[in-house]
């Protein structure tokens, strides 16, 4: 277990992890919890927020808790690809360092269980409090594109409204701020939503206290929105790390960026397929390019200008 020491400086000191690993190091640790090492209440404060450890707060709870937190811990790490040691080796440790959303990978969702989506396809959002950091402009422009992504491939449509009452509220807050789900300063979580329903239902929160961008600097605000919007029209997180829908921040080009398969599939298994007025435009139109017939409204899906039959005939331009 030789580790260089030159890691001290990252958010979570690897070295005390090589302290940890070189004892005998989970059990006596949590015999022990108030000689914890960072890293134990690091991993621990993980496994609670994303992968619903229970909070055990009284030494009579603790005396089994080393078995749950090793269950959850190889949870975390079947989630993520990882060998499922049980143990917060250094993979294990560097996957959670990473920036991510704060909504939980496992069970049911922050509020509403089961599989809540919105009846209507016809959705209102308003931006009801903006960051300093960026125009107002342009965070119009980054929330109107993640709305995009995913109306393009499904019934869905998105009308921004400036007052009143709203479907999906959208707002820059730090800290606790009255959701139970408090925002963590700079890094670790930076945005959370809410399933489809009343209330507080499909609100997407941002942690204020990020940089936002609309670069390739941290954080790129139209990709951690379209990821949030995806939970506000009632998906959960994918395990594929090129999914939208991936818990992790990832960052892809905003200006060529299109919906992945995963994310596609399950947007259409909720609200199913739609042909957009401008794909149905651009398929018939290719129609009467290429075939030289009547035009015909595209009857499969269509996907990048593409219409895919049943039969599996594409039309589209090459
Ligand atoms: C602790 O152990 C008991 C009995 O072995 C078991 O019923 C209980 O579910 C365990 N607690 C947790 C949190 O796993
Ligand atoms: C899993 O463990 C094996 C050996 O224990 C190692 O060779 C492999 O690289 C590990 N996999 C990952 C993803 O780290
Ligand atoms: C959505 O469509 C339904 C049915 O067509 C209509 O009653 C409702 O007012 C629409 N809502 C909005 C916000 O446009
Ligand atoms: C991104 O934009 C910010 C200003 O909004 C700027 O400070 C930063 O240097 C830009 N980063 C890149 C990589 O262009
Ligand atoms: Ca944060
Ligand atoms: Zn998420
Ligand atoms: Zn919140």
């Amino acid at each position: 277990m030789a580790r260089s020491h030159s890691c001290c400086g990252s958010v979570v000191s690897l070295c005390t992890l090589h302290i940890f690993l070189t004892t005998s190091g989970w059990v006596e640790l949590q015999e022990s919890p108030s000689q914890s090492p960072p890293i134990f209440v690091f991993a621990q404060d993980y496994l609670e927020k994303f992968y619903q450890l229970p909070r055990n707060r009284f030494q009579s709870e603790r005396k089994n808790s080393t078995s749950v937190i090793m269950e959850k811990l190889r949870e975390m790490q079947r989630f993520f690809g990882l060998n499922e040691t049980g143990k917060p080796n250094q993979e294990t440790l560097e996957m959670m360092q990473k920036p991510r959303c704060g909504v939980p990978d496992s069970g049911d969702f922050m509020l509403t269980p089961g599989n809540p989506k919105w009846k209507q396809t016809n959705l209102t959002y308003r931006i009801i409090k903006y960051t300093p950091q960026l125009s107002e402009a342009n965070v119009e422009t980054a929330i109107q594109k993640a709305f995009q992504v995913w109306s393009n491939v499904s019934p869905l449509t998105f009308t921004k409204v400036s007052q009143g009452e709203v479907d999906i509220r959208i707002s820059f807050v730090q800290g606790d701020h009255g959701d139970n789900s408090p925002f963590d300063g700079p890094n670790g979580i930076l945005a959370h939503a809410f399933q489809p329903g009343q209330g507080i239902g499909g609100d997407v929160h941002f942690d204020a206290e990020e940089t936002w961008t609309e670069n390739s600097s941290n954080y790129n605000l139209f990709l951690v929105a379209a990821h949030e919007v995806g939970h506000s029209l009632g998906l959960s997180h994918s395990t594929d790390p090129g999914a939208l829908m991936y818990p992790n921040y990832v960052f892809h080009d905003p200006s060529t960026y299109t919906l992945p398969q995963d994310d596609i599939n399950g947007i259409q298994t909720i609200y199913g397929k739609s042909v957009g007025i401008s794909g149905m435009f651009f398929a018939v139109l290719s129609m009467v390019v290429e075939v030289g017939g009547y035009p015909e409204v595209c009857l499969g899906s269509v996907k990048g200008g593409r219409c895919t039959l049943q039969s599996n005939t594409q039309w589209g331009h090459h």
